[in-house]
């Protein structure tokens, strides 16, 4: 074939009806390092004949190679019927798949029929290296099927595996600077630009990773852990800038794990965006308490002049043995004074809690309910969120925990597509009984309607009922008694209708 070479990006749906317009940057980064490559992404959130799009895809033109990426659940269901669409319409064309979950379990992933080439870790400079390759002519089935370790390509030896292979190494960019910018104007940017109520809005990522190891998340993992790195705060503003201005851009989403991480980096990103006069708003979605209690209130006033709007803190649980136990360094009473700041600088601030934690009692459970009321102050914004049972994720020190104590993992990626949180009662969870979980997700669905305002909802239906019925969920919560109470089955029905 001949014209310019081509790759397939795929991008799987979460859940259907989540309305998530989230902007699969990890995908559109890739192309930064290639402009001699034409990327068509394929985003299956947005594409309801996907199928028919990738069959038109693979007949024409000279495609190289179809990748994907994907979180652990759900994602994976869409991951696999790409690939094995690929596969059956052109078996002879390199699968590769990279992301999360893939970086996590690289080893099963590639065992995998139709996934020849897994990517570890960050892949823009890796799969310059392998497109070099492709394009010269080596063919990397050919190598991979020689099954030597760590194989084909010195530059990506062990970041890219293929099948046979037993080891790999983590790829990191020690310097985000030192990438182009994501190339946003080689894709359709518009179906990622949601409609809230702030107006035409966007997510951008100014940093990557978190030097903080909460045992429940990924950068528990030594793989992952330590290794927070930053665009320079000049790059996130002119970054910001110039994607407000092609796109016209109300709103920013700013989806770091932890953007609090370097307080001169913060400090200058805020200044930058405070003396343009910014014509847009912004939220900041990672934000570690720790770093937060640092900043006084005047800090807080300059990021709201800034158009900082909302702030998203992990805070987790409101009892110090849980906090301890999961690792997050931080003390209720730092969340409570963080919470009084932010509301002085008219800066919203949006809680996640967790339940489900080994070893959690009632009265631990209590004592995050009774935090969540400490936060909600009359007549202020506060969204306190939900308590989410927690799903033990591949990779994760909790994740270990659970293989401890009578977990059995997945031996595959389509056995991994049903560790999700829909289907909590089913998951291979031998510590906590039927009943315990059962309780949980009442818990959940009742906190869910304690926040009439819970930003990831949106319906006004949904606002009134939560209002309407406050008084009683109080009392719900405050005493953990769900016993006769309807609404969360009634919702756990509705969300499982929406999301299956
Ligand atoms: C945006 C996001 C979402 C979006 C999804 C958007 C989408 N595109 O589909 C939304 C909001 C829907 C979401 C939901 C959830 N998320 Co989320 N999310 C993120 C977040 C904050 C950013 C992802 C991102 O853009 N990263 C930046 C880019 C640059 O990195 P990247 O995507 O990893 O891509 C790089 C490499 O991985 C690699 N790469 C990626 N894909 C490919 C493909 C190929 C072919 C190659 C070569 C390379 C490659 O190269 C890229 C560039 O270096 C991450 C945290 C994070 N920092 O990654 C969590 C994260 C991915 N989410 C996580 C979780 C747990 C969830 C939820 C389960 C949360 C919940 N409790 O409900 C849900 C449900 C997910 C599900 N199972 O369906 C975990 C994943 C754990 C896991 N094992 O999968 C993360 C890592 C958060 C964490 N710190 O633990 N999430
Ligand atoms: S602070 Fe947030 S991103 Fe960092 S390790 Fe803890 S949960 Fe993960």
């Amino acid at each position: 074939m001949t014209g310019r070479p081509s790759i397939i990006l795929f991008n799987p749906s979460t859940w259907r009806g989540v309305g998530d317009a989230t902007a699969p940057w990890g995908l559109i980064a890739l192309a930064g390092l290639l402009p001699e490559v034409d990327f068509h992404l394929v985003d299956q959130r947005f594409s309801p004949n996907w199928e028919t799009e990738v069959a038109r895809l693979l007949k024409g033109g000279n495609c190289i190679l179809a990748a994907a990426t994907g979180m652990t659940g759900v994602q994976l269901r869409g991951v696999l019927s790409f690939f094995s669409l690929v596969k059956l319409q052109r078996p002879d064309l390199p699968t590769m798949m990279g992301g999360i979950h893939a970086s996590l379990l690289p080893l099963q992933t590639v065992a995998h029929p139709n996934i020849d080439y897994v990517m570890v870790g960050e892949g823009e400079e890796v799969l310059r290296s392998f497109v070099d390759d492709l394009l010269a002519g080596r063919n990397p089935q050919a190598v991979a099927s020689t099954r030597t370790e760590g194989v084909i390509g010195a530059a990506y030896q062990g970041a890219v595996i293929g099948a046979g292979c037993t080891t790999f190494r983590h790829a990191t960019i020690d310097d985000l600077d030192r990438l182009p910018r994501p190339p946003h104007h080689r894709f359709a940017m518009e179906p990622y630009i949601g409609r809230t109520s702030y107006g035409r809005t966007l997510s951008v990522l100014t940093s990557r990773g978190c030097p903080h190891g909460c045992a429940f998340c990924l950068y528990s993992n030594p793989q992952f852990s330590s290794r927070w790195r930053g665009q320079s705060a000049e790059s996130a503003v002119a970054w910001m800038s110039e994607l407000a201005a092609t796109y016209a851009i109300d709103h920013f989403h700013v989806q770091d794990d932890n953007f609090f991480v370097r307080g001169a980096r913060v400090q200058s990103i805020v200044e930058g965006l405070a003396a343009r006069g910014p014509s847009f708003t912004w939220t900041v979605g990672g934000a570690h308490v720790l770093h937060l209690r640092k900043l006084p209130v005047s800090f807080f006033k300059l990021m709201r002049r800034a158009g900082c709007v909302r702030l998203l803190i992990g805070a987790e649980s409101g009892s110090r043995e849980i906090l301890e136990r999961i690792g997050k360094r931080q003390d209720p009473t730092d969340i409570i004074e963080v919470n009084e700041r932010l509301l002085e600088a008219q800066i919203r601030p949006i809680y996640s809690f967790i339940s489900g934690i080994p070893g959690e009692t009632d009265a631990d459970l209590k004592a995050t309910v009774a935090l969540m009321e400490k936060l909600r102050k009359p007549g202020s914004k506060v969204d306190v969120g939900t308590i989410k049972p927690l799903v033990f994720y591949p990779g994760t020190d909790l994740y270990q925990w659970a293989l401890d104590n009578g977990f059995v993992a997945p031996q595959d990626v389509a056995g991994w597509t049903h560790v999700t949180w829909d289907r909590y009662l089913e998951l291979p969870y031998p510590w906590l009984s039927q009943e315990r979980r059962r309780f949980l997700i009442k818990l959940y669905y009742t906190s869910l309607l304690w926040s009439p305002d819970y930003h990831w909802v949106n319906s006004p239906l949904f606002t009134g009922a939560a209002r309407a019925l406050m008084p009683i969920t109080r009392y719900r919560m405050r005493n953990l008694d769900f016993r006769g109470s309807l609404m969360p089955d009634l919702l756990r029905l509705l969300q499982h209708l929406a999301l299956s």
